[in-house]
């Protein structure tokens, strides 16, 4: 075995088998950058999924009367754990979902962030108080633990989207049924081993559950489960339909963070090289499969051609390779699968005028070092769009490093452009004026209309301290900073008579 499993002591959960052992009931997990399989794991079933939705339940029952701040004590440890594996956990990031090691290891650093945050919460889950109207009476809200909650995670942020999810809902009271991709079990077991044992060692067993699983056979059961009384889901806007369409029949609670199609408008007045830089890392970073990756670039004309040759000039020396090499930018794309899908969209942009000024393809395996070479590596590519400004598959999410380009004369036309697509999630202007900077943040929502919106910045990379995700059909779920922690508890508004008299409400006399 790997010995990165070894020492994240994967070699002794009895789920990780050798890839030769796979059959049936199991999976592969497979390193991207090699095509070559990392181990094999075993599925949880119907039944097992329902063994644990018991122990959660059981634990739910114990973890809501822990004082949340002894909650948070327990994340607190979980938090420093991670610090202590930082750098291996990052790595089997990278190894098994193929972006490079500085980001694999910044995935991990951002659910130690939000750990640190949740500790902090755990002491600030407050409700507000508000006069009552009726004499002798006491109004106030408090927030309540929710119950067993379920986690769904996609491939490309293996760690810290169930860390943003895990850490807050932990100190609020809820224990976690964690169903991670199929693509990237690994991380999902390493990562979930951690903080349940920490937290099992410290007297809570069952906070932090994990059901590997099928669609099938477990997806479709969760999330119609009524006792989840929530579900938190990362993924396609069409798997968010199907999910949101699911457990809005039965009135549950959803928490959704899907696709985006972010742009990076240019303004003439911008820090250029400034520009240049945040807009490469945004579309070529974690080789354009963040559901941030900038995807559409809105040049102002006067600036359009001269931004267009640096941005080559940039790819050009884009180190394409081994995640786990330092020296790579941007390792392989996920699967096959996404390998074609980026060829289709970009054969789709030349049919629809497309111009493409850097990439346009594979990499050809036979300039890959002989170990990379059945991995499934793209170049990332440029497309300007042509004289009409027109390019319908720009209107689509690719989950592939792809960016078009635009031209516009006027902001009011660039950010109208930029809000034409169906996702809503992140969004960036580069520019020195005070004027199109308020313009784009305008406070009458005549801006920007995602629900991430930077200045100076790319559309990627968000702190954990803001609450992060979008509006449309992004979902309008919201996850880490801010008051997130809400989606996770319920709340009571809490009515005290303390007076002698009988008294209602709007001045009703009933007598
Ligand atoms: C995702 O791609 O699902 O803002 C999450 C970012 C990261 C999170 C991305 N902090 O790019």
């Amino acid at each position: 075995m790997h010995e990165l499993l070894t020492r994240l002591g994967l070699d002794r959960d009895p789920r990780v088998i050798p890839a030769s052992d796979a059959g049936d009931g199991s999976i592969v997990s497979v390193n991207p950058a090699t095509g070559l399989p990392i181990a094999g794991v075993r599925l949880d079933n119907a039944d097992a999924y329902e063994q644990t939705i018991t122990r959660s339940q059981e634990a739910f029952k114990r973890w809501r009367t822990v004082p949340a701040p002894k909650r948070g004590e327990v994340v607190r440890q979980i938090g420093n754990a991670y610090r202590d594996c930082l750098e291996d956990l990052g790595s089997l990031v990278s190894l098994e979902m193929g972006k490079i090691k500085a980001e694999g290891i910044g995935e991990v650093q951002e659910t130690i962030d939000i750990a640190d945050f949740a500790v902090g919460l755990s002491r600030q889950l407050t409700g507000i108080t508000m006069p009552s109207e009726r004499p002798l009476h006491a109004m106030r809200e408090q927030w309540l633990p929710l119950g067993p909650m379920g986690v769904i995670t996609a491939f490309n942020f293996p760690n810290a989207v169930w860390g943003w999810n895990a850490m807050l809902g932990a100190v609020c009271g809820d224990t976690m049924i964690w169903k991670p991709s199929l693509i990237a079990p690994l991380t999902a077991i390493a990562t979930n081993n951690i903080a349940r044992d920490i937290a099992k060692d410290l007297g809570h067993e069952g906070v932090f559950e994990l059901v590997i699983g099928l669609d099938d056979e477990v997806g479709e059961r969760m999330v119609a489960d009524r006792r989840l009384p929530l579900i938190s889901a990362t993924g396609s806007c069409r798997m968010g339909r199907r999910v949101g369409a699911v457990v809005a029949g039965r009135l549950g609670k959803c928490l959704l963070e899907l696709g985006g199609n972010n742009a990076v408008i240019v303004e003439a007045d911008a820090d250029l090289d400034m520009a240049v830089k945040s807009t490469v890392f945004g579309s070529v970073g974690t080789c354009g499969q963040r559901c941030t990756s900038s995807r559409r670039l809105f040049l102002h004309e006067s600036i359009a051609d001269g931004f267009c040759d640096k941005l080559v000039s940039a790819y050009g020396t884009i180190r394409i390779g081994d995640p786990l090499d330092d020296n790579t930018l941007v390792g392989p794309i996920i699967s096959d699968d996404a390998a074609a899908q980026f060829e289709s969209a970009i054969a789709l942009a030349k049919q629809q005028g497309g111009e493409v000024l850097a990439g346009g393809g594979r990499v050809d395996p036979a300039g890959l070092p002989e170990p990379l070479r059945k991995g499934s590596y793209v170049q990332p590519t440029i497309i300007r769009a042509p004289g009409s400004n027109k390019l319908p598959v720009a209107q689509e999410e690719t989950f592939a490093p792809i960016l078009y380009v635009f031209t516009y004369r006027e902001l009011e036309e660039a950010i109208a452009m930029q809000n034409s697509v169906d996702q809503g999630l992140s969004s960036a202007i580069f520019t020195g004026s005070v004027r199109s900077a308020g313009r784009f943040l305008d406070p009458s929502g005549a801006g920007s209309d995602c629900g991430l919106a930077y200045v100076n910045l790319g559309t990627s990379g968000a702190e954990i301290g803001g609450a992060f995700g979008g509006e449309k059909d992004t979902g309008g779920g919201r996850e880490s900073g801010s008051d997130a922690w809400k989606a996770y508890m319920r709340r009571q508004t809490c009515t005290t008579n303390f007076g002698d008299e009988f008294a209602l409400a709007q001045g009703i006399r009933f007598e």
